[in-house]
């Protein structure tokens, strides 16, 4: 307590209130607080800086949000880190670094429970590209040096392949099916090469959005760490990747791991409906590939991950990041087969 007091201290608005403090949420990367003093509440976290190693990049980032664009003018929350006494996001205390945030009430969902859901959730992102489109992108710093580029993932699993020695059977068919993938490679560096740089969420799944109470509309946009410039495919594709599958990212029920088309034609209506006005024909094109681009990116890196011995995702069991990115495999198979039904319901609503 008297530590997180020394923290609240630090800022002019909380100095000498009495306050009580819980530990809140399920994150699993920064430790996660909520404080309440006799008239307001607030999120407290204590930074992971050996995940986001730039943590003064993501600071950057979050207060060029914050100076160039009017936050009142979006219809949900973007609660950004509240500046403490020296005017800065981030508080060092004991050699350990803090933010505080302002709370938000609501509820957050780890899948959605009806088709209404995906359509929301995805409008919410796209009204965030379109509200931050005139914010110049190329100002923003890589908070995660290349996140999402998809042929940067591709090299890394060449790499790990050819520093291990032997694959097992299942390994050495996963690995056949991403080195198969180099034609979606070509495509997103095609893409790349001619849609502008945009701001992006990067991490859009569906548990990064606080919901009303009555789980019909957002009240919140939330996790912004890696937010930065980035194609709008980037978030229509891993709300593909996270809503629009039969099934979670860590099951291994194969057998109904699948695309739901009338999943993803309510997460591209809501999606267009955001950023139909900024979209160059280029970037709405890019949509209809969005969803293969971040799954096969999950694939990719779950897969190096195993072959180096799960270094950065947390596992639960030795081949759990064999078997996500076998997930993604099968969840990404199942895009490709139904190419042509999504692209009907891509031109229905685009009308490309
Ligand atoms: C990580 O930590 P979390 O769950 O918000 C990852 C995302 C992946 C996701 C897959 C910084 O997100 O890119 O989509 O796992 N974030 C980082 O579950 O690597
Ligand atoms: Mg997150």
């Amino acid at each position: 307590m008297e530590q997180i007091s020394a923290i609240l201290n630090q800022y002019s608005f909380l100095e000498g209130k009495a306050f009580q403090c819980n530990s809140f949420g399920s994150g699993l990367i920064h430790g996660t607080f909520q404080i309440e003093t006799s008239d307001s509440k607030f999120i407290l976290q204590e930074f992971n800086n050996s995940v986001f190693k730039h943590p003064e990049r993501i600071a950057h980032n979050q207060l060029l949000l914050g100076e160039k664009g009017d936050v009142s003018k979006l219809p949900f929350a973007l609660p950004l880190p509240l500046l403490n006494h020296s005017g800065g996001s981030l508080t060092v205390h004991e050699g350990k670094l803090y933010r505080l945030f302002d709370f938000v009430e609501g509820e957050t969902l780890q899948e959605i429970q009806n088709s209404n859901q995906a359509f929301i959730a995805s409008k919410a992102y796209g009204v965030f590209a379109d509200w931050a489109k005139d914010i110049p992108a190329s100002d923003m710093q890589e908070s995660i040096p290349k996140f999402h580029r998809l042929d940067w993932r591709f090299e890394n699993l060449e790499k790990a392949a050819m520093d291990k020695n032997q694959l097992n059977q299942e390994e050495a068919e996963l690995l056949d099916f991403y080195f198969s993938q180099k034609f979606l490679v070509h495509s997103y560096e095609e893409f790349l090469s001619s849609c502008p740089l945009r701001i992006t969420h990067n991490d859009t799944k569906i548990n990064n959005l606080i919901f009303e109470t009555s789980l019909d509309k957002v009240a919140a946009v939330i996790d912004l760490d890696t937010l930065m410039g980035g194609l709008l495919m980037y978030d229509f594709g891993d709300l593909i990747r996270t809503v629009a599958c039969t099934e979670l990212e860590t099951s291994q029920n194969w057998n109904n791991l699948a695309v739901r088309p009338a999943i993803f034609e309510e997460l591209l209506k809501g999606y267009w409906e955001g950023v139909s006005q900024m979209a160059s024909t280029e970037e709405a094109k890019s949509l209809l590939i969005a969803g293969e681009v971040m799954t096969c990116i999950m694939g990719l890196r779950f897969f190096t991950d195993h072959l180096q011995g799960n270094i950065y995702y947390k596992v639960q069991y030795p081949e759990q990041n064999l078997h996500r990115a076998k997930n993604q495999m099968i969840f990404l198979k199942s895009q490709q087969e139904q190419r042509a039904i999504l692209k009907k319901i891509w031109q229905n609503i685009t009308g490309l």
